[in-house]
């Protein structure tokens, strides 16, 4: 997929203004975190010296990071607020310095109009608001400087954000936040925007995870989508690893998991890490892509099964027939060790729908398609059918089916 953000020319009186800036990209690309502050979770006191700051932006870009994001001020759950003075302390000299080499890309990570304002007159080129644009001053400062902006979602205010997140949908809800916020940045002269679902604000971990699988979801909509999880919370839940520090390799499996969806950069704490984690994963991509994928269909798969609302079907049971389409990259040898054995996938299929009981044939489809996604890991694209020809329904009918489609 290919990428891109816009910005106009923005040196007053040079022969340049009005002249439109694009970056265009491939792939997935990297925003190094660069925090100028005593208390960030993962980086707090690092960067605090403006000299420590510099080189750090300036490492990220050697290793491969496009944007390097600096930030004065810690949004991790439960920070406290800084003054605009003390934020614009910590991150001007840093970006004056950094805006002096050239030819990287710099963010200013805050939600202050203000702060943003002093910050691309000092070099920035992107503004990256957690709040996601919703002040309409922080539109106008971007849309008068010309420059990109990250809309990012989040639930609340990073002091109480977390104590009870909840929500109906959080896909639908996180999509719907973000296209209204671009659109609305859009009309009022923002040239472009990337949108980030926001990890871990104001979002309980089964949010969280939701997000990163809808990341093609919110990709669809033609904005690059940004996704953070670098080191947070969630990942020390995950693995049981406390020090936020040492969170990069749980950080690297994410970040793989939302640019194989399609995110058009990830932001991090290790650049290198990330850069060599990408480029392993491009280049398994690229040898899957060159061989190309084929398609096994299994159509009409018969079991008799007790899956069904009524007491009857728990105990009777009925007949279900289950199709399953697989599309995976054929061998390069004529082995069946080499490839999906269909018999094999076949029994996945029969232990879950005359083993296992359920009230709704969505999650008996649900269940044979997460079996065989765990089962084979050939699979790029994964289709179930489960067909319940003689449902309890009156009246006269074909078939009752259910259908889900997965993508790796
Ligand atoms: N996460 C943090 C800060 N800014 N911006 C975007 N667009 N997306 C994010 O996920 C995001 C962000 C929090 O992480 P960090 O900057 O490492 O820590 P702290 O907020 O404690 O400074």
């Amino acid at each position: 997929m290919v990428h891109h953000m816009r910005w106009r020319d923005r040196v007053p009186g040079s022969v340049r203004v009005g002249a439109t800036f694009e970056r265009t990209w491939r792939g997935t690309a990297l925003m190094a975190v660069v925090n100028v502050t005593p208390d960030s979770f993962s980086d707090g006191g690092l960067y605090l010296e403006i000299d420590a700051a510099v080189a750090a932006g300036r490492a990220a870009w050697k290793a491969g990071a496009m944007v390097v994001d600096v930030g004065g001020e810690s949004t991790r759950p439960g920070a406290e607020p800084v003054t605009l003075d003390e934020e614009r302390a910590r991150v001007l000299p840093v970006i004056e310095r950094l805006g002096e080499d050239g030819d990287g890309l710099i963010s200013v990570d805050t939600r202050h109009a203000e702060v943003a304002r002093d910050a691309l007159a000092a070099g920035a080129h992107v503004v990256n608001d957690v709040t996601g644009l919703r002040d309409p001053r922080m539109r106008a400062v971007c849309a008068e400087a010309g420059v990109p902006a990250v809309v990012m979602h989040m639930q609340g205010e990073p002091v109480t954000m977390q104590d009870d997140p909840h929500y109906a949908d959080v896909v639908s809800e996180v999509e719907a936040f973000l296209l209204e916020r671009a659109e609305e940045a859009l009309r009022d002269g923002v040239p472009s925007l990337l949108l980030d679902p926001g990890w871990g604000f104001g979002k309980r971990d089964v949010h969280n995870l939701a997000l990163l699988d809808a990341v093609a979801r919110f990709a669809s909509h033609g904005h690059p989508v940004l996704f953070g999880a670098s080191r947070k919370g969630s990942i020390g839940r995950f693995s049981g690893e406390m020090d936020a520090a040492r969170r990069d390799p749980g950080s690297y499996v994410l970040h793989l998991e939302a640019a194989r969806r399609g995110a058009a950069m990830v932001r991090v704490h290790d650049v290198p890490g990330h850069a060599q984690a990408l480029a392993v994963q491009a280049a398994v991509r690229d040898a899957r892509a060159s061989r190309g994928c084929g398609r096994v269909t299994l159509r009409g798969l018969r079991f008799h099964g007790y899956h069904g609302v009524f007491e009857e079907e728990a105990r009777v049971g009925a007949p279900f027939l289950v199709d399953v389409e697989l599309d995976f990259p054929f061998p390069g040898r004529d082995a069946v060790a080499d490839t999906i054995d269909y018999g094999a996938v076949r029994e996945v299929v029969r232990r879950e729908v005359e083993d296992a009981r359920h009230d709704l044939i969505e999650t008996l489809t649900e269940r044979v398609g997460e079996r065989l996604l765990a089962t084979f890991a050939l699979i790029e694209v994964l289709r179930v059918r489960v067909h319940k020809p003689e449902a309890p329904l009156p009246g006269v009918f074909d078939d009752v089916m259910a259908e889900r489609v997965w993508r790796r």
